[in-house]
């Protein structure tokens, strides 16, 4: 429905809330730690199909039209008047890692929906066509690199490099794009959008102890991922004199420790730093871990200080190995920059927020998303929604509420109303 104050548009937010908490039940599961119903939907898997097969209907049911590429990015367009122009775009991921939560991604794809169903309702007709989007594996979590489909269809990743990536079973995308039926036709080199806007939960504390509902998000910080293997010697436990130990595992656990000592240290910026898998092979009691492999995620808003990071890292490493006799392998899964959002709708966001009467914060990004892949092909930014308990993000603890996610997504059916207007 239209706002009594002129061109406002006001989503159904129990309409909206329906469908984040229908989708949050594919691929949920009991989750011991917390005790809460988490949500486990890795990309290309069983659940992410029926995620997708569900978005899609939702899309077909606002009268989009739908169409799917060879990466499996899906796209659905509410036609314009001048199809002609290039579009305004929205989007995000309903992957989640395997500890989700129902808000990570799925508020950006289903508020985009929701925003068409907004349009229909108050019979708008914009300018240019308006598209919403959900990318492939944004979380990297299954097949190793972030931000994967929105990284091809930004020309960043190829989309045969992509293809043959795999899981820990062997299986490559391409196969279970195959598989799972979304192995679309259309070229993943996308038309270039006129901007792109993603709606997203923080998943940070910043919103929450600024006590507002919404953030205009100034940019991504740098992201590097790497995993590290280490090669040491099997020996018993009791008989081996330590100094003559080739010990895999205090080789891998004297990283962690040296990780943490950078962060602290101050020396590096804001860096943060995360071994977020640890492998320490057989795990007998008695033998010394021959073989371990950790992988090493690291972030800085910072990109010359990133750099000296891993520049550090590599220096310790080496020492390490020679210092106990080991042999260490790197292998690069993935390294961003950081990425600026663009100030002009930024300005479109903010100054949306304030006719909406919605006080907001300017934040950067700890999280990475499709978003700053989208950004190097055309005029992109984000708008956050505030979390609760710290807006802490990647647990079944994740939550934010109707009002935060419905003004979100007012600020994003306004903001994009306006660009779909400009001319
Ligand atoms: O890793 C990230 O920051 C995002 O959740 N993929
Ligand atoms: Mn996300
Ligand atoms: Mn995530």
């Amino acid at each position: 429905m239209t706002d009594l104050r002129g061109d406002l548009v006001r989503i159904d937010r129990e309409r909206l809330w329906d469908t984040l908490m229908e989708l949050k039940e594919i691929g949920a599961y009991d989750d011991e730690a917390t005790g809460l119903r988490g949500v486990r939907r890795l990309a290309l898997t069983d659940a992410d199909a029926e995620a997708r097969r569900r978005c899609v209907a939702w899309m077909v049911e606002a009268g989009l039209e739908v169409r799917v590429d060879r990466i499996g990015n899906v796209y659905a367009t509410r036609p314009g008047r001048d199809r002609s122009l290039p579009c305004v775009l929205m989007g995000s991921h309903i992957d989640t890692v395997a500890t989700g939560g129902a808000f990570d991604g799925t508020l950006g794809v289903l508020g985009g929906i929701e925003v068409m169903r907004a349009l229909n309702d108050a019979g708008i007709e914009t300018l240019r066509d308006v598209e919403v989007a959900f990318f492939t594996e944004e979380e990297g979590v299954r097949f190793g690199t972030d931000m994967l489909g929105s990284a091809v269809t930004a020309g960043r990743i190829p989309l045969d490099h992509a293809h043959k990536l795999t899981d820990a079973e062997g299986k490559t995308v391409e196969e279970e794009l195959v598989r799972i039926g979304f192995d679309g036709p259309e070229p993943e080199l996308r038309p270039v959008p006129y901007a792109y806007i993603e709606c997203h939960i923080e998943q940070g504390p910043i919103l929450a102890d600024a006590g507002v509902d919404i953030g205009i998000v100034e940019g991504v910080q740098s992201i590097s991922w790497q995993r590290l293997t280490i090669h040491g010697e099997a020996a018993h436990a009791g008989t081996t004199p330590i100094v003559s130990r080739h010990d895999a595992g205090l080789v891998a656990a004297s990283v962690v420790v040296e990780l943490r000592r950078m962060c602290d240290s101050g020396d590096f910026g804001q860096l943060r730093a995360t071994v977020g898998s640890f492998d320490i092979g057989e795990g007998q009691t008695n033998v010394i871990p021959q073989r371990a492999v950790i992988t090493i995620d690291l972030r800085n808003p910072d990109d010359t200080l990133m750099s000296a990071a891993e520049r550090h890292l590599a220096a310790y490493v080496a020492e390490l190995a020679t210092q106990h006799g080991v042999e260490v392998a790197w292998e690069r899964m993935a390294k961003t920059a950081m990425v600026p959002f663009d100030r002009g709708i930024q300005e479109v966001l903010s100054t949306t927020a304030d006719d909406l009467g919605l006080p907001y914060v300017r934040a950067m990004s700890g999280a990475g998303h499709d978003a700053q892949e989208i950004a190097a092909t055309c005029p992109t930014a984000m708008v956050f929604v505030a979390g609760e308990h710290g807006g802490i993000s990647h647990t079944p603890r994740e939550y934010s509420d109707p009002a935060a996610c419905g003004n979100g997504t007012d600020v994003l059916a306004n903001a994009v109303l306006r660009l779909a207007n400009q001319p």
